[in-house]
């Protein structure tokens, strides 16, 4: 059967070992008869460089590879900074932050979301500051203790920053979704980044459209299946 799998925001890290396992598990046996996997951002929890010796990242690298079918990759932002270096041992490749597939006579634009989240201006303004290149690379000189440092309180930060926002703030602007969708001509969209995993119609252009968001994997899997059928959201237990 022809089935092309999308995931993200595992947010895996060393203090979740179930989702670790789960997604092992999600590798060993239901990515394998996939024709591509497509793996949406977050899939860590964080990223300081490739030069990380963190353990967890060389058992999912390993496991990435071994898999007999392509794996595509989309920056999310909190793996933003994962490099060419760890995408080659994983096997996989980087794509551009939107990217338009076509998928059995179907042309989706795929994304991580959170540059659709534009009523959070202060994260916008957030993300163009670590999105700059000079920046990236000062920081990814510095001693790598001294990245931990410093992304252990960036992370605090976005904590308590988040809590003061409203739910309507961290979601998806409408507008920046038909906008996105109009550029790229498409009638799907597919996203994570929200953590509010749900199938959306809506109209592009005047014509029916569809925007499915995948769900973060927190006791559970979420995943969305494409077939030359349909676009399904699909949530699995570990
Ligand atoms: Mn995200």
């Amino acid at each position: 059967m022809s089935r092309t799998l999308f995931i993200a925001d595992l947010h895996l890290c060393q203090e979740e070992p179930a989702i670790t396992a789960g997604f092992l598990h999600f590798l060993q046996r239901e990515a394998q008869t996939a024709d591509a996997l497509y793996i949406l951002g977050d899939l860590f929890e964080a990223w300081i460089g490739d030069d990380d010796p963190n353990p967890l990242h060389q058992q999912i690298a390993a496991a990435l590879r071994a898999l007999p079918l392509p794996v595509y990759f989309i920056h999310g932002n909190r793996d933003f900074l994962l490099g060419q270096r760890y995408a080659r041992a994983c096997g996989m490749t980087l794509l551009p932050e939107e990217q338009v597939v076509q998928l059995y006579g179907k042309a989706v634009l795929i994304m991580h979301g959170d540059t659709l989240c534009t009523d959070d201006a202060g994260y916008q303004r957030f993300r163009r500051k670590v999105h700059q290149r000079w920046l990236q690379r000062l920081f990814l000189a510095l001693p790598l203790r001294l990245r931990q440092r410093i992304a252990a309180r960036m992370r605090d930060g976005s904590k308590d920053a988040n809590q003061h926002k409203s739910a309507a703030i961290m979601d998806v602007n409408a507008q920046a979704v038909s906008a996105v969708m109009q550029r790229h001509q498409v009638q799907w969209l597919i996203h994570g980044h929200t953590h509010r995993p749900a199938t959306h119609p809506l109209l592009v252009n005047g014509q029916p459209a569809e925007r499915l968001v995948l769900g973060a994997w927190h006791h559970a899997g979420s995943m969305i299946e494409v077939t030359p059928e349909a676009l399904t959201l699909i949530h699995f237990p570990f």
